[in-house]
C-alpha cells in the first residue's frame, strides 16, 4: 500500500522507497515510549468502552451508542500527531479514541454517554459521541454526515488570515464523501493551500450501502486526484506505523503552508453501524471474519512489544487498569447531576444584546436622502473601519463589481482583499466557512448570499449548524455572523429571481431575522445586525434596493436600530396592519385611500425584525383597535403571518372586534409574466378591500 500518492515517492510493505533506496525513519519509531503507551491506552479504553456502553444501554442507562471499534489505531495515531489546543478538531461520531487521544477523559465520554449535566460538548443537549471540547478546540459536533468539511476549511482560513500555524483536523467515514460539501470543501482548501487534513476512514461500508456505490474510481483518495494542490495518502489505518507517518507528514506539510492533505486510512467497522443497526442483516458472517483478522488492537500490541516499550504480561495488566477505570468512571458518572430542564431555552440566543430596545427612541433622520443599497453598502463600510474582526464575502462582492446589486461597491478597494473577497460559487460554502471563521471569535463574517431563491444549499449549514451550535453546547460555542440575502419580487425577476423566504427562516430557532423596509431602518439594522452576537439572516428586498419610497435621510454612523422593536408607520383607531418588508408602502397608501374613502382611521406597523418579534406592538395596537390585518409577500400557507395571527389569537382574543385578516401571496411560486405576477403577490387594492371588509363587519 502506498501511503503518498502524490509524489513519486512510495513505500513499498516493507518501509523500502520505490526504485530500491533505503526507506528514511519511521517517525513512529521515534516516538518516546510515554507517547506510544499513551496512545495504546488510548485506543484499548475507546474499545472497552464501545462495550461498557453497549451494556449500559441494554440496562436503559444510555439511549444511543455509536461506536469505533476498528477504528482506535487510524484515530489514536491522527491525534498524536497534532498539537491539542492549539490545533482544532472536527472529529465525526465514530472518533472516540481520537478523542481521547485529543484531550477527552474516559470520565467526560461517560458524562456525555449518560447525559449528565457536566459533559464537555453539550452539558447534556448534545447527542453522545458528537464531540466538542472548548479547551481543546474540538468545536462541538452535529449529526449531518459532511457539515464539519466546510467549517473546518472556514477554520483554517481564519488560521491563515491570522498568520498562525494552526493545523485543522476534520474526518468522516467514506460514505460521507458522497456529500456535495465534501467536494466544495476539498475544492476551496487545495485552491487556496490551507492547512487542513482530512481524515477519510474508509471502513468499507455506510451503514449498509458498500463504498463501491458511493465512489467514482478505487477509493476516495482516487476520487479526488484532480483537486490541484491536495496531497493525498491511502494508509492502512489498522497499523499504527504507517499511519502516524501518514499524518505526521501531512500535518508537517501543512503547518509549513503546503497545503490541505487527505488520508484515506482503510479501517474496519467490527460493530453494527450504531445501536440501532445490527450488521447481520446485511454483510456476509465470511466478510465479517476477514474484518476481525485485520483488528488493529493485537497489531498495535505487537508494535509496542517489538518496539520494546512492554512485555506481553504488562500488556495484560494495561488492559486490566483500563477496564476498572471505565467501570468506575461509568459508576462515577452516574452519580452526577443531570441538566436541569429550566434551563431548555437559556441559550437558544445570546444572553447578551449588544444594542439594547431599552430607552431607544424613534428617530426622525435629517438630510438629503439616499437609497436603501447605498445605506447599505454605508453601513457595511462603517462597520469594516470600525470592526478588524469583520470580513465580507460571497459571490461576485468583491472588486469593481462590489455585488450584483451594487451593496459592496468599493469595499474591496477601500479595504484590500484580505477583508472584501468573492467566494466560488457555492451557497453551503459560504456559510459553512463562515461558521468555521466565526468559532474562532476572532472574526465577525458578513456573507451575501446573491438570491433568496438560491440559499438552499445552504440550508443544511443555516439551519443545522449556524442556528443551533449555541443550544448544542449550551453557550459554549457560537458562531455570530450575517448572512446578507436578496429577496422578494415586483421586478419582473421570474420564478428563481423574486421569492420570498422568511415564512421559513423564521421557523428557525436560534437564527434572528431582519427584514427592513427603508433606507434609514436598513441602515441601523444592518449595524447592529453586525454588532449583536447571534446569527442574523438579513433580508434585503431587491424592489427596495433603489425605490424612491424607500430612500430616507442617511442616520449618522453612530445611528443603531435595536431588535425587536417595530415602528408605528402610521397611527390609527379602527384597524391595524400588521406588515414588513416591501408590502410596508403598499399597507401605507392602501390605508390612506381607505381612510379618505370611509373616514376610518387606519394604524399600520412595521415589524422591521421578524426575529425578534415585537409582540407588545401588535398587542398594544390590537387592543386599541379591535381589527388586524397581517400582509405579507411570503405565500399565505405557513407565511409568518399564520404566526401573528395564532399570537393575536392567543393573547388578544378578547380585544377583537373582527376575524384577523391576512393578504399574503397566493400560493404559488412567483410568475414571470408581469400580469401573473401582479394576480400572485399581493397589491395595493387587495389591502384596501380586505380593509374594506374589516371596516364593514
Ligand atoms: C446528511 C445526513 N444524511 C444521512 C444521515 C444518516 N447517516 C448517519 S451515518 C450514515 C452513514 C455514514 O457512513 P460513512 O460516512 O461511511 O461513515 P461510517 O459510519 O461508516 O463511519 C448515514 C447515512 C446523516 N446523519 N446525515
Ligand atoms: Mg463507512
Amino acid at each position: 500500500m502506498s501511503p503518498r500518492i502524490t509524489t513519486p515517492v512510495t513505500r513499498g510493505k516493507n518501509g523500502k522507497q520505490a526504485g530500491g533506496h533505503q526507506a528514511s525513519e519511521h517517525a513512529a519509531e521515534k516516538l518516546s515510549k510515554e507517547q506510544v503507551l499513551g496512545a495504546y491506552r488510548n485506543a484499548l479504553a475507546a474499545r472497552f468502552i464501545d462495550v461498557k456502553i453497549l451494556t449500559l444501554l441494554k440496562q436503559g442507562k444510555v439511549f444511543f451508542h455509536i461506536g469505533g471499534s476498528g477504528h482506535e489505531i487510524a484515530q489514536v495515531a491522527a491525534a498524536l500527531a497534532m498539537k491539542p489546543g492549539h490545533d482544532w478538531a472536527y472529529p465525526y461520531y465514530r472518533d472516540l479514541a481520537f478523542s481521547l487521544q485529543f484531550g477527552y477523559t474516559i470520565e467526560d465520554v461517560m458524562l456525555e454517554a449518560l447525559h449528565r449535566k457536566e459533559g464537555p460538548s453539550g452539558h447534556g443537549f448534545a447527542m453522545p459521541f458528537h464531540y466538542g471540547h472548548k479547551k481543546w478546540r474540538i468545536v462541538a459536533q452535529s449529526s449531518p454526515t459532511g457539515t464539519q468539511y466546510l467549517e473546518a476549511v472556514g477554520t483554517a482560513m481564519g488560521a491563515v488570515k491570522e498568520g498562525r500555524d494552526e493545523v485543522v483536523y476534520v474526518s468522516s467515514g467514506e460514505g460521507a464523501t458522497s456529500e456535495g460539501e465534501f467536494h466544495e470543501a476539498v475544492n476551496w482548501a487545495a485552491r487556496e493551500r490551507f492547512p487542513v487534513i482530512f481524515l477519510i476512514q474508509n471502513n468499507k461500508f455506510a451503514i449498509s450501502v458498500p463504498v463501491h456505490a458511493q465512489v467514482a474510481g478505487k477509493s476516495v483518495s482516487d476520487m479526488v486526484k484532480g483537486y490541484e494542490g491536495l496531497n493525498r495518502y491511502r494508509v492502512d489505518g489498522c497499523e499504527f506505523r504507517e499511519m502516524f507517518d501518514a499524518v505526521a507528514e501531512a500535518v508537517a506539510r501543512a503547518r509549513r503552508g503546503e497545503g490541505p492533505s487527505l488520508i484515506e486510512a482503510d479501517t474496519v467497522r467490527l460493530l453494527a453501524h450504531s445501536s440501532s443497526d445490527d450488521q447481520r442483516k446485511y454483510r456476509d458472517p465470511k466478510e465479517l471474519e476477514e474484518d476481525l483478522k485485520r483488528d488493529p488492537l493485537p497489531r498495535m500490541e505487537r508494535f509496542i512489544i517489538e518496539q520494546g516499550h512492554v512485555t506481553q504480561e504488562e500488556t495484560a495488566a494495561i488492559r486490566k487498569e483500563m477496564q476498572e477505570r471505565i467501570n468506575r468512571a461509568a459508576e462515577w458518572a452516574e452519580e452526577q447531576p443531570l441538566p436541569d430542564p429550566e434551563g431548555l431555552e437559556r441559550f437558544v440566543y445570546s444572553p447578551n444584546t449588544v444594542v439594547p430596545r431599552a430607552g431607544f427612541v424613534e428617530t426622525v433622520h435629517k438630510g438629503p436622502a439616499i437609497v436603501m443599497v447605498d445605506a447599505i453598502n454605508h453601513a457595511l463600510a462603517e462597520e469594516l473601519e470600525k470592526n478588524p474582526a469583520m470580513v465580507i464575502y460571497g459571490q461576485d462582492v468583491a472588486g469593481k463589481k462590489g455585488g450584483v446589486f451594487t451593496a459592496t461597491r468599493g469595499l474591496t478597494d477601500k479595504f484590500g482583499e484580505g477583508r472584501v473577497f468573492n467566494s466560488p460559487l457555492a451557497e453551503a460554502s459560504i456559510v459553512g466557512t463562515a461558521f468555521g471563521l466565526a468559532v474562532r471569535g476572532t472574526f465577525k463574517p458578513v456573507v451575501e448570499i446573491q438570491f433568496g431563491d438560491y440559499i438552499w444549499p445552504a440550508f443544511m449549514q443555516i439551519r443545522d449548524e449556524v442556528a443551533m451550535l449555541r443550544f448544542r453546547s449550551d453557550n459554549q460555542w457560537s458562531c455570530p455572523m450575517v448572512i446578507r440575502v436578496a429577496v422578494g419580487g415586483y421586478i419582473h425577476g421570474g420564478l428563481y429571481h423574486s421569492q420570498s423566504i422568511d415564512g421559513f427562516f423564521t421557523h428557525i430557532p436560534g437564527l434572528r431575522v431582519v427584514f427592513p423596509s427603508n433606507a434609514a431602518d436598513a441602515k441601523g439594522l444592518l449595524k447592529t445586525a453586525c454588532r449583536e452576537e447571534d446569527p442574523v439572516l438579513f433580508c434585503e428586498h431587491k424592489g427596495l434596493y433603489r425605490q424612491g419610497f424607500a430612500s430616507s435621510p442617511e442616520p449618522g454612523p453612530d445611528f443603531l436600530l435595536p431588535f425587536g422593536v417595530a415602528n408605528v408607520r402610521k397611527s390609527g383607531e379602527d384597524v391595524t396592519i400588521i406588515t414588513w418588508g416591501m408590502l410596508v408602502q403598499r399597507s401605507l397608501d392602501a390605508a390612506r385611500r381607505v381612510e379618505e374613502r370611509h373616514g376610518t382611521s387606519i394604524e399600520v406597523i412595521d415589524l422591521r425584525t421578524l426575529n425578534p418579534l415585537d409582540r407588545e406592538a401588535i398587542i398594544r395596537s390590537v387592543r386599541k383597535t379591535g381589527k388586524v390585518l397581517i400582509v405579507h409577500e411570503d405565500t399565505l400557507t405557513g407565511g409568518f403571518g399564520a404566526e401573528i395571527a395564532a399570537i393575536i389569537a392567543q393573547e388578544a382574543f378578547e380585544y377583537l372586534d373582527g376575524p384577523v385578516q391576512r393578504i399574503a401571496a397566493k400560493d404559488t411560486p412567483v410568475p414571470y409574466g408581469p400580469g401573473l405576477e401582479n394576480a400572485m403577490l399581493p397589491q395595493e387594492s387587495d389591502v384596501a378591500a380586505a380593509l374594506e371588509k374589516l371596516i364593514r363587519y
